[in-house]
This record gives structure tokens, C-alpha cells and sequence, in this order.
């Protein structure tokens, strides 16, 4: 029988599933390397943790590894349902807090090794977590796309560690009462992103669409619903589509470095956002808080059916 030990917590309501031990060696290497050397040979681990029957399609899991640059506390790999992400702000955040919960870091400034580059965190004596996203950054502006049933839908195409579409485009309220139009939305949108042949640069896939309007609670305060690879949507204001509306907003002049951007999710749960100017984009801060929800010890029997998960 198979172990492997794992933390859950979620970050404005969006879980982190970090994995602790248990986990087959990728040998050395950097992140990215060791992402390769995952998809290719331990993919079925992937499913075993994200997947029902113990995950979720809303779950994303964080391998932590031994990072090479010895100023790094933690390398991380995030994966999900279906695949893996480049880099994710919420599970940066459940990352940095299951690091305090374990005792291996304490509030200041810490660094984490990811397979895009490098990540600062800071980690608040309130629990606050504030990450230094890595460069972010607007590809292309007001796109267009034909969505079937939905018509032209026009957007920006931006890099926040992952690639997004970001629309102001809704066919309903941003409200979480309608998340289910929502979902079947951003999913053809991101359906006729890839029969169109859009991409982020160098062909990266776009897999994450984002609608952002003001939010319909009156608060004056931006709200987003953001479609994650694997057909979930992310229950916190995510923090790389939030690096990269942050990106959008630069390019557009409209919001100055340093001056905050409140980012409300489709819960209404909530993260900050400033930046600084980068050479291509912005540097983005993001802040947030991550609650610790369970410790346990994964176990994969030989003879399950489903030992590796419900795979799509
Ligand atoms: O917070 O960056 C994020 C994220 C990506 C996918 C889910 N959450």
C-alpha cells in the first residue's frame, strides 16, 4: 500500500492540497524538469491526490520539493484534475501558510522555487499572506472571439503566471447564485479560444478565462469569475488572473504602481493587489489568507479500481 502525507487548507475559499511525503523522487533538476519528469512517468499520482474519489475538480495540489537556489525555503509543483499550472497564487498562499503550520518558516520574507521562476512570499504576523508574483504581463489587447451561443466576445490576453482571457463580457450578475451560467460561459469561451487558434506567446495554451466587472454588491469593488482548466471555477478572487488584470489595468492607465486593487472572487472573498512597474508588465503583489482544514495520510491500495483516481 501506498502513503502519502499530505495538509489541506483553502485560500479564500479555494483548497491547497500540499503534499508532504509519500511521493515517488524526480530526481534533480530544475522545477520545470521535475514538472516533465512527473507528466511523463507519475501523471497517475496526480489523479490518485486531485481526483474524486479524493480530491475534487476544485482541488489543486501542491508537491513540495527540495528547491535548488539554496535562498529558496520551498520548491513547489502545482498540479490539478487535469493537468498542471505554472503557477497559483491561492496555492502559493495555502503553501506558505501549511509552511508556518509545520513550523518550518515564520512571518517575514521568504522565497519559493516554481517551475516559471521564482516567487517572494511574505508571511504577516496577522496570518496574511503577501506573494511577489512573478512578471506579469498584457500579450494582446481587445481580441475577439465568436462563441457559439454567445456571439463576439472581446477580451485581453495576459500572463500571470498562467495564460488568461480577460472579459468584461457576462451573460449574467457575477453572482455565485449564478455560477452555473457562468461556468458553461467561460468554457465555450475557452473552447472557441483553442478551435481559433489564440494562444499566449509562443503558442502557450490559454487555459483560464476571466470575466472582471464591478462587483454587483454595491461595495464599488472589482469582483471575478475565473474558469480553471478542468472545468472548475475558482472560488478565490485567483491570484494569477488577479497578477493579470493587475498587468491589464497598467497597460490600460488605469492603476497607478503602488495604489491597491481590491479583487473580490465569485464568493465575494477577497485579495490586494499593487504592483510595480517590470520591463515587459508589472511586478505584482498579491495579498491574501489561507486556513489550514485538514492533515492526513493519503492511502492508494494495490487492488482499488480507483486506486488512481477517476480520471476524465
Ligand atoms: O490562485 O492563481 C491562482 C489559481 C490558479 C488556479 C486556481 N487558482
Amino acid at each position: 500500500m501506498d502513503r502519502i502525507s499530505v495538509i489541506d487548507s483553502h485560500t479564500a475559499g479555494e483548497p491547497t492540497r500540499v503534499v508532504l511525503s509519500g511521493f515517488p523522487d524526480l530526481g534533480a533538476g530544475s522545477l520545470a524538469e521535475r514538472r516533465a519528469r512527473f507528466r511523463a512517468g507519475f501523471d497517475h499520482w496526480r489523479s490518485a491526490i486531485a481526483c474524486e474519489p479524493r480530491g475534487s475538480d476544485t482541488m489543486v495540489g501542491a508537491l513540495l520539493q527540495e528547491p535548488v537556489d539554496p535562498d529558496c525555503c520551498a520548491g513547489v509543483i502545482f498540479f490539478n484534475n487535469v493537468g498542471f499550472l505554472g503557477m497559483c497564487g491561492h496555492g502559493t498562499i495555502g503553501l506558505t501558510r501549511t509552511l508556518a503550520h509545520l513550523g518550518r518558516i515564520g512571518p517575514g520574507r521568504h522565497r519559493i522555487e516554481t517551475p516559471v521562476g521564482v516567487v517572494g512570499v511574505e508571511l504577516h504576523g496577522d496570518g496574511r499572506v503577501t506573494i511577489d508574483n512573478v512578471e506579469s504581463y498584457r500579450a494582446a489587447a481587445a481580441v475577439e472571439v465568436e462563441v457559439p451561443g454567445y456571439g463576439k466576445v472581446v477580451g485581453d490576453v495576459a500572463w500571470g503566471g498562467n495564460w488568461f482571457f480577460i472579459t468584461e463580457h457576462s451573460p449574467a450578475p457575477l453572482d455565485f447564485g449564478y455560477r452555473e451560467e457562468l461556468s458553461r460561459y467561460t468554457v465555450a469561451v475557452l473552447r472557441a479560444l483553442h478551435a481559433a487558434g489564440i494562444t499566449g506567446d509562443d503558442g502557450g495554451a490559454i487555459d483560464h478565462v476571466e470575466i472582471s466587472r464591478e462587483a454587483p454588491d454595491g461595495s464599488g469593488q472589482s469582483r471575478n469569475f475565473v474558469m480553471c482548466p478542468g472545468g472548475a471555477y475558482d472560488r478565490s478572487p485567483c491570484g494569477t488572473g488577479t497578477s493579470a488584470k493587475l498587468a491589464c489595468l497598467a497597460a490600460d492607465g488605469k492603476l497607478g504602481e503602488g495604489e491597491t486593487w481590491v479583487q473580490q472572487g465569485i464568493l465575494g472573498s477577497v485579495f490586494e493587489g499593487t504592483y510595480r512597474a517590470g520591463g515587459r508588465g508589472v511586478l505584482p503583489r498579491i495579498t491574501g489568507r489561507a486556513w489550514i482544514t485538514g492533515r492526513a495520510e493519503i492511502l492508494i491500495e494495490a487492488d482499488d479500481p480507483f486506486a488512481w483516481g477517476i480520471r476524465g
